[in-house]
């Protein structure tokens, strides 16, 4: 049916009425955002039930992205935008005096992920949706998301984050228990022989229920609605008895009970583990279970099926398809490998060590021994296979199991026809370093798929002032095809534009300061830079190079009141992983550094520094919008991609980067003059690592500067920090800063300084923010899921685009 507003209206009181009895006037926020979320499910589940009826009528291939995080925020406005009815809602809100910001706030976000990776899988859905291609999420519906961050006395504190808890719970989701499936874990296994094949034969293994709840990931105007599914542990009804008290029940619950912000202790480890196997088990068990009920045989899975192993935590796909289709399916090794490697993708997020997933042999066999056995068996063939063909060290520095672990990206790569990072530089490092020799036995399973960003999020809906003035220049079609973006270039000289810009990104930053205040209770001045660093935290972002600057900034000031600085405002928000401890020593010393210089009124306001508790997705959408510098400042080599700098960039914001990660192709896009480049290369990192010519404590005893400026963590400068300002200075000086910051800082307040300059010539400013804006669209990641699906997964798209037109209806 047509939607209109009076027709929505009308409705939307119905439902309200049926669900709760009551009037509009009469109803909290919950309960208006309740029925709101009623009315648009039982819109998308329409088109949500003929999309898979068009899978299966016409056999589509169909992709099971298999993700540990996804992070999609909140999903009320996304989904209203999506189904082309979101100015229809405020404005049928208004007439009937519902403020639609307070009901869109009821929304707890869903933070089942830590950050990049997560965010990520989440724009991915989105775009995939979007695009029609037929892709499906597998995840873990954890019971709490990511921990909420709030700031004691300056230290970083984490409170379970209870989302399901809230008034508002999960809306989008529909639990299917009769697709539930059995996940076995622990005991021991026998293989025996029964008909010319090895049957195993458990004992004392656990058995966990499955339980899948379904959310539904709506195109944008195509009705196209893709699923993401994601499983909760539970006990099966016919063992409850063995389970008698709570304690023996969490056993199995806490299963799905919390997303791992760090892995770095045993009984974590044990448990992380555990996630791993069960979501990947219940994920292969369903997927096979679907293909075998509308295919006979399933000797040619790999044409209709592909599983994407998104980092190393579901790399165990590989082994637990190997056993479905050996021990129930009773396909030959052969057969069966060959059809698993051509099922299986693999997405590296990074080069840093720790990430890259190990597992200590005897946990294995504890958790799943019958996955050891064809982990051990997929490298014994692997070994017998190059023996004597390849350089013997080759064959030991790649084999999965070795120094009494197990290699988890090493089971990825060998196991799948697709190995990709996700941007060119961090690829190329893939096959220069990390995977070298890997690369060297498969140099075709190497790509690149730079990552990229849902424009519909990062732009139309969090910051719809931008995205009407760009309508009034280019019409709506960019909404549809974001490479349109592109010509919003030529308006470069046409000043009424570039004003315009300019109000915008003032509107935007009153929000924020406002936000702030609330907040944090201090003012900061809108027409001040407002310089961002929004990520987790981690010694290789360098959050502390910004720091250090700040503090300068501040010992200047000090020292001259009367310093001629653009006026800024530093923006910082990040969690840091709760046991990470260094980390956390950063948000000590930055919140005792803000408190000084805010509460200092001899510098006159010219800088203050504002760090925002709980950095999440929605908050993210509120700061970027505001921003006028994007700080991407982590040491060449070490950010696989990042993401935030294309946001950021989309919104105006100008870059102050190293050359790594993504920001090489930012800078490929929009010129050297448009972004400002500083520090070391991955070349000039590598050669340190090589001549360990690099001695830090150097430039504290010869730089007058770096040398003032460290004194400062430890000299009582700042209150507050005798621990962590000890901690810190002697990671930059006797431990010889791993992660070259003060190598890299002289640099640094040159490119600053250069910032300031180019802030005080408004026209060029805005000039550079509205080429940085134009050329963000090629970080789509409509553009980057076509590539996976045309280069990795081979499968086309289903949908139709039918622009504004193919609304969702009531
Ligand atoms: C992160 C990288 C980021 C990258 C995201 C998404 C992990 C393991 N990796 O640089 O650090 O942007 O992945 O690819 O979270």
């Amino acid at each position: 049916m047509e939607l209109d507003k009076t027709l929505f209206i009308e409705n939307f009181k119905k439902r309200l009425s049926q669900k709760y009895a009551i009037d509009v006037s009469d109803a909290t926020n919950s309960e208006l955002y309740d029925t709101l979320c009623s009315l648009v499910k039982s819109s998308y589940s329409v088109s949500w039930r003929q999309t898979w009826k068009d899978y299966l009528k016409e056999n589509e291939k169909q992709v099971y992205y298999f993700s540990i995080e996804f992070l999609p925020g909140k999903l009320l406005k996304s989904n209203l935008l999506n189904m082309g009815w979101y100015q229809l809602v405020i404005d049928s809100f208004k007439e009937i005096g519902i403020d639609f910001e307070q009901v869109a706030a009821v929304e707890p976000d869903m933070a089942l992920g830590n950050g990049g990776l997560g965010r990520l899988a989440a724009d991915f859905m989105d775009s995939l949706a979007s695009e029609g291609y037929p892709v499906n999420g597998n995840g873990i519906r954890y019971r709490y998301g990511l921990f909420k961050q709030r700031f004691v006395n300056g230290y970083q504190v984490e409170l379970p984050d209870e989302w399901l808890k809230t008034a508002a719970g999960n809306a989008w989701e529909i639990r299917r228990a009769s697709k539930a499936v059995t996940v076995t874990m622990g005991g021991h296994v026998e293989l025996v022989q029964k008909n010319g094949y090895l049957e195993p034969i458990y004992k004392d293994a656990t058995l966990i229920k499955a339980v899948p709840y379904d959310v539904g990931m709506v195109g944008y105007h195509n009705q196209h609605v893709n699923t993401l599914r994601l499983w909760s542990a539970e006990i099966p009804e016919a063992v409850e008895s063995c389970y008698p008290t709570i304690e023996a029940r969490r056993q199995i619950e806490d299963i799905t009970t919390v997303l791992y912000p760090d892995d770095s202790n045993e009984a974590g480890r044990r448990l992380r583990l555990k996630q791993e196997y069960f979501f990947v088990s219940a994920g292969v068990q369903s997927i096979i279970r679907h293909y075998k009920k509308y295919h006979e045989t399933i000797d040619q899975i790999s044409q209709r099926v592909a599983i994407h192993i998104n980092d190393t935590h579901p790399a165990m796909c590989v082994a637990e398809f190997m056993r479905i289709l050996l021990d129930e399916e009773h396909l030959s090794w052969e057969k069966a490998w060959e059809q698993t490697v051509k099922t299986m993708s693999y997405t590296n997020h990074t080069i840093m060590a720790e990430a890259l997933e190990t597992w200590d042999i005897p946990l294995l066999n504890e958790i799943q021994p019958r996955i050891l056995q064809i982990i051990a068996e997929i490298d014994h063939r692997f070994v017998a296979h190059l023996a004597g063909k390849m350089d013997g060290q080759l064959i030991e520095r790649t084999r999965i199991i070795s120094g009494g672990k197990v290699h988890m990206a090493h089971l990825a790569v060998i196991g799948s026809h697709s190995t990709n990072g996700v941007a060119q530089l961090h690829t190329d490092l893939l096959k220069s370093d990390v995977l070298q020799d890997f690369y060297t036995l498969y140099p075709e399973r190497f790509n690149n798929k730079t990552n990229g960003i849902a424009l519909r999020r990062w732009l139309q809906l969090a910051n719809p002032e931008l995205a009407a003035i760009i309508d009034q220049k280019l019409g709506r079609n960019w909404r549809q095809n974001a490479c349109q973006l592109q010509q919003l270039q030529q308006y470069n000289t046409d000043e009424q534009f570039l004003k315009k810009l300019a109000v915008v990104k003032l509107h935007n930053k009153q929000r924020l300061a406002k936000l702030i205040e609330e907040r944090t209770g201090v003012t900061v001045d809108p027409t001040a830079i407002f310089d961002v660093q929004i990520k987790r935290l981690h010694a290789y972002k360098r959050q502390l190079l910004n720091l250090l600057r700040i503090i300068k900034l501040y010992l200047d000031l000090k020292e001259n009141p009367d310093l001629a600085i653009v006026p800024r405002v530093f923006i910082f928000g990040a969690k840091a992983a709760p046991s990470y401890h260094y980390a956390k020593s950063i948000i000590k010393c930055i919140n005792e550094t803000a408190a000084l210089i805010n509460h200092d009124s001899t510098i006159q306001g010219k800088i203050k520094v504002i760090f925002l508790e709980n950095y999440d997705v929605s908050l993210a959408e509120q700061i970027i919008p505001a921003a006028d510098i994007s700080e991407q400042i982590s040491t060449a080599s070490k950010e696989a991609s990042g993401t935030s700098n294309m946001k950021l960039m989309l919104n105006g914001a100008l870059t102050v980067a190293t050359l790594d990660g993504a920001n090489v192709e930012i800078k490929e896009q929009v010129g050297a003059d448009n972004i400002f480049m500083f520090g070391l290369t991955k070349q000039e990192v590598y050669r340190y690592y090589q001549d360990h010519s690099y001695h830090s404590l150097d430039y504290y005893h010869h730089n007058l500067v770096i040398h003032r400026v460290l004194d400062a963590l430890i000299d009582g400068t700042i209150p507050n920090i005798a621990a962590e300002g000890h901690e810190i200075f002697d990671s930059l000086t006797y431990l010889n800063d791993d992660y070259f910051v003060l190598r890299d800082f002289e640099d640094y307040l040159r490119i600053q300084d250069q910032v300031d300059e180019t802030y005080r010539d408004q026209k060029k400013w805005q000039q550079m923010s509205l080429i940085n804006i134009a050329k963000a669209c090629h970080f789509s990641s409509d553009i980057t899921v076509k590539k996976y699906a045309s280069e990795i997964w081979q499968v086309r798209s289903v949908a139709q685009k039918g622009g504004v037109n193919i609304g969702y209806p009531l």
